[in-house]
């Protein structure tokens, strides 16, 4: 069996965008899509927990961690679900992207479907800041875009 989801990034900002997610059940998901309107470099990338949109990306609440671990990079064993590491976008603020990810999942009760993805301000430090905030947020600062995840057409 396979699935599929989208999510369509979208805030108060210029930034836009669309993530495309799927999955054949016990594989990784994969992960493509586009950003645009970003400053150039690297962005904090993540599911937040909450498929909540009615105050803006805040209401999206943190990092998805239904396992209770710090924040991490994406190839690291302690790591939030959630935390899937950096975009980077180019000179134009276009971030393309297309990854494999081994934690998150779009089955089962730790599903990401109906949480909310959010493209950040920074670069995400991926836990390796030496700070409090850094192993709760990667230091990321503001969300630029969100979009809840939701079942796409397979
Ligand atoms: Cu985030
Ligand atoms: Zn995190």
């Amino acid at each position: 069996m396979s699935m599929k989801a989208v999510c369509v990034l979208k805030g108060a900002s210029e930034v836009s965008g669309t993530v495309f997610f799927t999955q054949q059940e016990n594989g990784p998901v994969k992960v493509t899509g586009k950003i645009t309107g970003l400053s150039p470099g690297h962005h904090g990338f993540h599911v937040h927990e909450f498929g909540d949109n009615t105050n803006g990306c805040v209401s999206a609440g943190a990092h998805y961690n239904p396992f209770n671990k710090t924040h991490g990079d994406r190839e690291d064993d302690n790591r939030h679900v959630g935390d899937l590491g950096n975009v980077h976008a180019n000179e134009n603020g276009a971030a393309e992207f297309d990854l494999e990810d081994n934690i998150i999942t779009l089955f089962g009760p730790h599903s990401i479907i109906g949480r909310t993805m959010v493209i950040h301000e920074k670069e995400d430090d991926l836990g390796k800041g030496r700070n409090e905030e850094s192993l709760k947020t990667g230091n990321a600062g503001g969300r630029l875009a969100c979009g809840v995840i939701g079942i796409a057409q397979s």
